[in-house]
């Protein structure tokens, strides 16, 4: 039985073509910063998302949580949206690595309003820990893949910078966002500080992600990338990958967005409560959640349930259209 494995986009596994990159990598001492790939996989990221420098880290919640750490102190506050993924999924990162409070505000499949950020500054008063960072998460994986319109992004970090808050945008999955609404990286991630960019999601590489910003505040970032243990030493073989994954696999994010929309319409059509996916992550709202998983499980159909009642299919670069169509096939004779 072949497996359709549509738990996350991060399932994927290195293609052959990928593979040769590896292989052929220059490396060097990254910590003394002799490795020649991660220079340029550093070089390239930077440019294609509009800021001075990036840093290579070794995940997406290492990226945040370097980013949160030099844009804080010990006792502030960070405004992100309720579903946003270092309140959810970093296994309380933020306040063991940064000491802050993480103020969560409920947005609209994952996009908040910004008048309700700009809420959240209070006047200075010693009852209140400080608003020192906002951010957003473009697209918002519990949203729904949701692709921020333009104009809220600004927005967004507009309000934070007159409430004195610096701006840390999560772009994981930015490049499918990018994708899906023609609007180029950079132009996406202007009006933000920084943000973060991952390999290992839709594109498909093994390992890695990448935090971009102001020069000053990436060098401070390579110290705090050391201290929480990511100083990789001969991690050209990573950004390898990375390279490869930018020249190879971003077109062709359009083809999981078109998929998961076909799969959300044949969900649809065989009775699912499905939201329509923006990018490549279809939400269904089921009775029994944890059930589905493991009945569909159980058929070669994997899936997660993140919540009771809500299941999650991610498409990615391992998923074909055979598969998409076998996933439907499952999923409604379970339903009957
Ligand atoms: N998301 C994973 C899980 O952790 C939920 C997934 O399967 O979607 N930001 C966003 C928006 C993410 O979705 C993720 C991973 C991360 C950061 C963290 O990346 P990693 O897993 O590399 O630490």
């Amino acid at each position: 039985m072949k497996l359709v494995d549509l738990r996350s986009d991060t399932v994927t596994r290195p293609t052959p073509g990928m593979r040769e990159a590896i292989a052929r990598a220059e490396v060097g001492d990254d910590v003394f910063g002799d490795d020649p790939t991660v220079r340029a996989l550093e070089e390239r990221v930077a440019g294609l998302l509009g800021k001075e420098a990036a840093l290579f880290v070794p995940s997406g919640t290492m990226a945040n949580q370097v980013a949160i750490r030099l844009h804080t102190a010990p006792g502030d506050e960070v405004v992100m949206e309720a579903g946003a993924h270092p309140f959810n999924y970093e296994a309380g990162a933020a306040a063991l690595v940064s000491g802050v409070q993480i103020r969560p505000v409920p947005g609209r499949r994952g996009v908040m309003d910004p008048a309700d950020v700009a809420a959240c500054f209070r006047p200075a008063d010693p009852h209140f820990a400080p608003v020192t960072l906002v951010c957003a998460e473009d697209t918002a994986n519990r949203g729904g893949g949701t692709v921020h319109p333009l104009a809220t992004l600004d927005a967004l970090a507009e309000v934070a910078r007159e409430g004195g808050a610096a701006t840390h945008l999560d772009g994981a999955r930015l490049l499918n966002a990018a994708v899906a609404s023609g609007i180029p990286a950079a132009r996406r991630a202007r009006a933000w500080d920084t943000v973060s960019l991952c390999l290992s999601k839709g594109l498909g590489a093994p390992v890695g992600s990448l935090l971009a910003g102001p020069a000053e505040l990436i060098a401070r970032g390579r110290r705090v990338r050391k201290a929480l243990g990511g100083g990789m030493r001969q991690a050209g073989i990573l950004a390898a990958a990375g390279l490869y994954a930018l020249d190879h696999h971003v077109g062709r994010l359009a083809d999981d967005h078109r998929r998961a929309r076909r799969l959300a319409e044949g969900l649809a059509e065989a009775g699912y409560a499905v939201q329509a996916p923006e990018t490549n992550m279809v939400y269904v709202a089921v009775p029994d959640a944890p059930r589905l998983q493991a009945e569909a499980g159980a058929r070669g159909v994997r899936l997660v349930a993140v919540g009771p009642d809500r299941v999650r299919l991610v498409t990615h670069l391992d998923v074909d259209d055979a598969g998409i169509e076998r996933a439907i096939a499952v999923l409604a004779e379970l339903r009957r």
